[in-house]
């Protein structure tokens, strides 16, 4: 596909659309912005629900593709998440569909494969065709949502690269994310190879720098032409100094999704 220019940026005023806002600029994409919450030192962005299906059909209008981050982004009771995560994924699909954009990627989540057992030392990397194991709702409408983007591919030809991101911060801050962290320059690597790599179809990717206590497989990132340049591994000595080496039996540490598992943080909103 000829490379996007005017990209929508649902969540725009998310700390990853945040990151995202000044980093994919150097790339040469021109944002069309988009949150329920104002963004910030940015007047012309589109403030609105994503419930509201009048607004977003004007937003998609004329862009090249959606990097879609707008949701809830930890665990919500399920009326929660089935507003804004659910009906408001399939919202952004049907405005994209009706508007023709040809690309949506998709800020999926690890969390839609949270239950799997971590991999010990040794043992072969998450591969991406891992059968699905929501921990939580939240990790459920990330799932829904990579249904829904193979729907769109099979039927009506639009085009999903589904992002299964770790943790994407400034800096890891606990020893899970020396196996999950993607830096944010690593992000927009990533995003920018899901936005621009010909022949997607629906691709599920996961989104993480390339650690050396890695537990995924990133072939299919690479795939897009994703060349991660980053590695956890430096935070790795403070984190553990702090933190302690890694308990195969915490959940932190024994299911991808971490403390997801057993005790998820909760969306404050
Ligand atoms: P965030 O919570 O900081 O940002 C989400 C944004 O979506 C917020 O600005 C919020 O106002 C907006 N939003 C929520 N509900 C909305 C609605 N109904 N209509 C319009 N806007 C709405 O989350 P963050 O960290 O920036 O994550 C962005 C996306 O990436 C989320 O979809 C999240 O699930 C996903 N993700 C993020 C990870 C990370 O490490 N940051 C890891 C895995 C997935
Ligand atoms: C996510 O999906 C969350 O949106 C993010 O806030 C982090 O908690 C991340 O997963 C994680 O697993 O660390």
């Amino acid at each position: 596909m000829p490379a996007p220019r005017t990209i929508l940026l649902t969540g725009a005023a998310g700390g990853l659309g945040t990151l995202m806002r000044s980093l994919l600029p150097e790339y040469g994409y021109t944002l069309r912005l988009f949150d329920v919450r104002p963004v910030e030192d940015a007047p012309d962005a589109v403030t609105a629900d994503l419930t509201d299906t009048g607004a977003l059909r004007e937003a998609v209008r004329g862009v090249d593709a959606v990097l879609h981050l707008a949701g809830i982004s930890l665990e919500a009771p399920f009326e929660k998440i089935l507003r804004s995560n659910i009906e408001g994924t399939y919202n952004l699909y049907e405005a994209a569909r009706l508007e023709g954009v040809p690309r949506v990627v998709f800020a999926s989540s690890n969390h839609a494969v949270g239950f799997t057992p971590a991999p010990r030392p040794g043992e072969p990397l998450i591969p991406v065709d891992t059968p699905r194991r929501p921990d939580t709702f939240y990790g459920l409408s990330k799932s829904f949502g990579e249904d829904l983007a193979q729907l769109y591919w099979d039927k009506h030809g639009l085009e999903t690269v589904s992002v299964r991101i770790g943790s994407c911060f400034p800096e890891p801050t606990s020893v899970r994310m020396l196996s999950v962290w993607m830096s944010p320059a690593d992000g927009a690597r990533l995003f920018h190879a899901a936005l621009t790599a010909e022949g997607v179809g629906h691709t599920v990717v996961y989104g993480s720098s390339a650690n050396t206590r890695l537990w995924w497989d990133l072939t299919s990132a690479r795939e897009l032409g994703y060349e991660p340049r980053d590695d956890s591994e430096p935070y790795a000595g403070k984190l553990i100094a702090e933190h302690g080496e890694p308990d195969p039996a915490d959940p932190a540490h024994s299911h991808l999704g971490g403390h997801f598992v057993n005790d998820p943080p909760i969306w404050p909103y």
